[in-house]
């Protein structure tokens, strides 16, 4: 094999900035010269690929397996190679789950990795790409450090690449590149074995083989051959009970956003006569999740408070939980739990990176986000399947429904109706001065009602990291009512087209009467107020939600 380290010149490519979860662009563009490698040496730049003494380092790679997944994967370990590292761990196929390449980080105490993946994002040629660097604890970079690596791209004169040929990710075992080890691994079973640890497997077998039936939708994305392993090799689910379960590199056209917009396949069956007990959907990196009931759906925010008020029923978590965080734009639903349990409980911005240190610290056990993402101190990632098998060790335990599960919480705790509501592809001009307008007018709002509701406070979220002290400004609009309603606007920052706008609804009922309404039919006074504080038709043109979740 022939291996010269070479030196590029380059320069500086505009807009390599990280968003909510690493640098998501469209396929063409990441593919465009020097794109990625200008991005990835600025990863290597500020993170280092050797350490102070100049030993090399160790990574974990591997990604959702996109399109561009096994290209970028030879550009990438040639580039660690190049930069020093003494050793990168690559998922057979360059393939691994977010929360498998977490866990791989943490297993291997490595220095850190590179996922490759734009998670929810469509997929292929003309679709969406992405790079983000976990850190050593497997969780994403917090945005110091993706702040430095965009700092870094703005002035960026060379990268280094080995002059290689490619690397044989197919083949599980030890394999080399110059001087760097590359050892390619099962990409499914250390997580796995994990998923064991955490919970009652007999009992989960004993569900199944008493008739249960499940239907898990991977939508032709990364979770497939994860949850063809648990759900029907450890565990007996019927074969076939994972659907779209082959990853392909254009996810076979499907959009692998959990939600009953894109998994309206799940949905119909869900709803529909002989429908089966339980239902989910996983996403493109396979971190988040939705979970569906014979005839119900769970929304996301519900969905982190049952867990939070069950998790005790799962070995992994009898001891209890130390606390319970969400982001701020997720339903207060959570918090009336960690109320109820006695424990602490606490609201980040949105994203997974702000979970990192309450996680490292043992601050909290359980998190989760509006966006169908939840997941605890396992990994540092949100986990879509970890999710589902809590959700499943639950039922097996309280032998009862979904939708009496639910309907129980509620009778407890008092529902938190909620929505959220996305326009997406908007002209950025516009959605950016219609935030700055509603930003403008917070200062006034305070006392004024609207839609027979009082105004309490208006502000624009900031947060202090109560571990590191770190602040982060501008993380969305709040509209704060006296009945507890709530409104948050945000822009989404994963999106690669324009501007998208979430619009996060909210309105508390205590019970035990209006617990069964129709959540759009309840939050229509919200709906209207949020339109008409932001001046959303006025601004934007549109009025009517692209996407309902
Ligand atoms: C969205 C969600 C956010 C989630 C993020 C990454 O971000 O709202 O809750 O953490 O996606 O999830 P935004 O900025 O578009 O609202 V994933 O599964 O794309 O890694
Ligand atoms: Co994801």
């Amino acid at each position: 094999m022939i291996t010269t380290p070479a030196t590029v010149a380059t320069q500086p490519i505009a807009g390599q900035k990280p968003g909510t979860s690493g640098l998501r662009k469209k396929t063409p563009v990441f593919m465009g010269r020097h794109y990625l490698e200008n991005f990835t040496q600025a990863i290597f730049d500020v993170v280092g690929a050797r350490d102070q003494n100049g030993v090399g380092k160790t990574f974990v790679l591997g990604g959702d397996g996109r399109y561009f997944n096994d290209r970028a994967a030879q550009v990438i370990l040639r580039m660690a190679a190049a930069n020093g590292a003494a050793r990168v761990i690559v998922g057979q196929g360059a393939v691994l789950s977010t929360p498998a390449a977490s866990h791989l980080i943490r297993l291997n105490k490595t220095d850190g990795g590179i996922i490759m993946s734009a998670s929810h994002n469509p997929g292929g040629p003309t679709e969406d790409f992405g790079v983000k660097f976990n850190m050593p604890n497997g969780g994403p970079a917090p945005e110091g450090v993706t702040e430095a690596m965009y700092q870094r791209t703005t002035e960026i004169t060379e990268y280094k690449i080995l002059e290689a040929q490619d690397v044989d990710l197919n083949t599980v075992g030890r394999h080399y590149l110059g001087g760097m080890i590359v050892d390619v691994v099962d990409p499914v079973a250390d997580y796995a074995d994990l998923m064991e640890t955490l919970f009652d497997f007999p009992a989960l077998r004993a569900l199944f083989k008493g008739g249960f039936r499940m239907r898990m939708d991977s939508m032709c994305a990364v979770t497939g051959p994860y949850a063809v392993e648990i759900l029907e090799c450890r565990l007996g689910a019927t074969p076939g009970t994972v659907t779209h379960a082959t990853p392909l590199p254009d996810f076979g056209g499907m959009h692998p956003d959990p939600n009953p917009t894109w998994a309206h396949e799940l949905m119909a069956e869900m709803m529909g006569a002989d429908a089966p007990d339980f239902g989910a959907a996983s996403d493109g990196d396979g971190d988040r999740n939705m979970v569906v009931g014979r005839g119900i759906y769970v929304s996301p925010s519900d969905s982190l408070a049952v867990l939070a008020a069950n998790a005790h029923l799962a070995p992994g978590y009898a001891h209890g939980l130390a606390g319970v965080a969400r982001s701020m734009p997720t339903s207060a639903a959570a918090d009336r739990v960690a109320d109820a349990l006695g424990i602490a409980k606490f609201e980040t911005p949105t994203g997974w990176k702000f979970f990192g240190n309450l996680l490292d610290a043992g601050k909290v056990t359980l998190c989760g986000e509006e966006s169908f993402g939840t997941g605890s101190d396992h990994v540092r990632e949100q986990d879509g399947l970890w999710a589902v098998l809590l959700w499943l060790n639950i039922l097996a335990v309280r032998k009862q429904s979904v939708a009496d599960i639910l309907r129980d919480h509620w009778l407890t705790y008092g529902r938190n109706y909620y929505s959220r509501h996305d326009f997406e592809a908007i002209a950025t001009d516009k959605a950016d001065a219609m935030m700055a307008a509603l930003r403008a007018s917070l200062p006034g709002l305070p006392g004024q009602g609207i839609e027979g509701m009082a105004i309490t406070a208006a502000d624009d979220f900031a947060y202090t990291d109560p571990i590191d002290g770190s602040v982060s400004t501008r993380q969305g609009v709040r509209i704060l009512f006296e009945d507890g309603s709530r409104i948050v606007m945000r822009l989404s920052g994963t999106g690669t087209e324009g501007a998208t706008l979430r619009v996060y609804l909210e309105r508390y009922t205590p019970g035990p009467d209006g617990l069964d309404h129709d959540p759009q039919a309840a939050l229509a006074p919200v709906i209207r107020a949020a339109q008409t504080l932001a001046r959303l038709a006025e601004f934007t043109g549109r009025s009517t939600p692209d996407v309902v979740t």
